[in-house]
């Protein structure tokens, strides 16, 4: 396997909004990452991933561009970025910038043009159709909500919009528009950009017809992903994207990628496919979805996800590259998903880091993941922010009467909101975050999970990052080392060995809140185990045929 900077790092993925706010105005910014920088580097993190920062009418808090070569106004300007960007390299990390152009901002000039006229040079930069039967042109459902057309009075005609209406999706069949974008991605890896996170990458080609999506009862708009996800002209797109700009230069690039598989990722990723470095899959996020209605959810099954793993470990050595996250900010908390945010917060916190951080792939942190933040519960709907979860709650609540408490509970759950609360920095106001008011609440469990406090406590979560992110700089096997996975039907334990030439390392974790009792594997020998890290320091074995787990416990032994 060749070896790359880019297997080797650790990114840290930051929501500019909520990390920290250097001017008062309640929203963060980039002069506030820059002063946080130190913070980063302390932590070890090898490379920053800023979630959009380019000039947005924040629609979709910066998801919905409107100049992809300006900085939000909230933000800052571009010399702030530029300050920004030499900050990070001149301590040696990297940046890495979110791409949306499977959409942009319907206040984008581009957009702007296109709906002037049907005869506009830039009509055909999006997507539009006429009315069918005095209706939508299909039936598609918008992912926050109702259909996925908007219909435009000025020229008679509906245009397509996956997301929200403000966020119009480009027609990448057309080869000027590609141009377009690829000269943007030139122009900012010239400023030294180190890659790029590609939005809902995968979703750039639509099969042509724009067909009907196959209906499912009670539900007035379908689904429509099974034309326009991998669709036709997927992997041409992503070929010409590397020939014109990514084949120039040695960088970072991983594509979000919803509803794909394997052997999809496997073309994606591919070094001989010239097309990315790594995808997000969403395989393992959606294991706590019961329907197509992502409100609608059920227990997550821990056999389940063991398999889920192993099948994208497995199938992705030697043949592509995984990512490796639990959390973003699109979901909820790992620890509050995965864990056990009550009794066992910082156990399950260090033993889901554990696991993450000793897979193959690139390990991604989500900012305050490495202080074990937690899921939010706001009292009141008025005290949201996020598109996804109001569109959602208009719909159901004010239009359909659904009971307003078990929405409340669904958002609880499955809200995007639960990861943009802002970063809990110390115990004063606002958790250190603004001096002015903050774009949304502060979660009120602050005073305790901060960073001030996690740096003050030698066993914090926060010191357990550093301790993972330290090993892999020193332990080539954390990278390129095998995975196999051990007691596949254990409904407790996930056991993992890694394997690199004549070195092995064990694995073991414990996904629940009682003791489990470890029994090695017989055809596994060792003649000494020695201990790497662990989340209960006083437990450390010399003979690990029986390990008693105690909860949330992870251990890694070299043997
Ligand atoms: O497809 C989904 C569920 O079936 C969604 O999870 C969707 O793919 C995902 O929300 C896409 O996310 C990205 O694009 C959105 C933006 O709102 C998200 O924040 C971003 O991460 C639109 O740009
Ligand atoms: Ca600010």
């Amino acid at each position: 396997m060749e070896k790359t900077w880019w297997k080797e790092s650790v990114v840290y993925q930051i929501y500019p909004r909520s990390f920290y706010d250097s001017n008062g105005d309640g929203i963060g910014d980039l002069r506030g990452i820059y002063e946080k920088l130190d913070y980063l580097k302390d932590l070890g993190v090898d490379v920053l991933w800023l979630s959009p920062v380019y000039q947005s009418p924040n629609d979709d808090n910066g998801y919905d561009v409107s100049d992809y070569q300006a900085i939000m106004q909230d933000f800052g300007t571009m010399a702030d970025w530029d300050v920004l960007a030499k900050g990070i390299h001149d301590r040696g990390m990297k940046i890495v910038m979110d791409l949306v152009v499977n959409h942009s901002s319907d206040e984008h000039k581009w957009f702007i043009e296109s709906a002037s006229s049907k005869d506009n040079p830039k009509r055909d930069y999006y997507i539009w159709r006429s009315a069918k039967n005095g209706r939508e042109p299909n039936n598609w459902e918008s992912f926050f909500g109702g259909s996925a057309w908007q219909y435009d009075l000025k020229t008679d005609a509906y245009y397509l919009h996956l997301f929200s209406k403000k966020q119009p999706d480009l027609n990448w069949e057309n080869p000027a528009l590609r141009k377009e974008i690829y000269a943007i991605m030139n122009w900012w890896l010239a400023k030294g950009v180190d890659g790029f996170r590609m939005d809902v990458i995968n979703f750039l080609s639509k099969v042509q017809s724009l067909p009907d999506a196959s209906t499912v009862a009670g539900r007035t708009y379908q689904a429509g992903g099974q034309f326009f996800i991998n669709g036709p002209r997927i992997h041409e797109f992503l070929q010409e994207m590397h020939a014109n700009v990514l084949t120039n230069y040695d960088i970072l690039t991983v594509g979000e990628m919803p509803g794909t598989s394997v052997e999809d990722a496997i073309l994606y990723t591919g070094q001989d496919r010239h097309e990315l470095n790594m995808i997000f899959q969403f395989e393992h996020m959606d294991l706590d979805r019961a329907d197509e209605d992502k409100w609608h959810s059920k227990p997550w099954n821990f056999l389940e996800l063991k398999r889920i793993i192993s099948k994208w470990q497995i199938g992705l050595a030697g043949r592509g590259w995984n990512s490796l996250y639990l959390n973003n900010h699109d979901t909820p908390r790992m620890v509050s998903r995965f864990g056990n945010d009550k009794i066992y917060r910082v156990e399950s916190a260090k033993m889901l880091a554990t696991f993450n951080h000793m897979l193959q792939g690139t390990p991604y942190i989500y900012q305050g993941e490495e202080l074990g933040m937690t899921n939010v519960k706001f009292s009141s709907i008025e005290d949201y922010r996020d598109i996804e979860i109001l569109n959602m709650y208009q719909e159901k609540v004010i239009e359909c009467g659904e009971d307003k408490e078990a929405v409340m509970e669904a958002i609880y759950r499955s809200g995007r909101d639960n990861a943009r609360t802002p970063f809990q920095w110390n115990q004063e106001e606002n958790a250190g975050f603004t001096k002015g008011k903050p774009w949304i609440g502060v979660n009120s469990n602050y005073k305790e999970i901060n960073a001030e406090a996690a740096k003050r406590d030698e066993n914090s979560i926060y010191y357990y990052y550093k301790q993972l992110i330290e090993l892999r700089k020193t332990h080539e096997i954390i990278v390129y080392g095998s995975y196999r996975l051990l007691l596949e039907n254990d409904g407790k334990i996930y056991a993992f060995m890694r394997e690199f030439g004549k070195t092995r390392w064990l694995v073991v974790l414990n996904f629940f809140a009682h003791a489990v009792t470890f029994h090695l594997p017989e055809d596994i020998s060792y003649t000494k185990a020695e201990f790497v890290i662990g989340n209960y320091k006083d437990d450390i074995q010399e003979n690990i045929d029986r390990i008693c787990l105690k909860p949330y416990e992870a251990c890694v032994y070299n043997l």
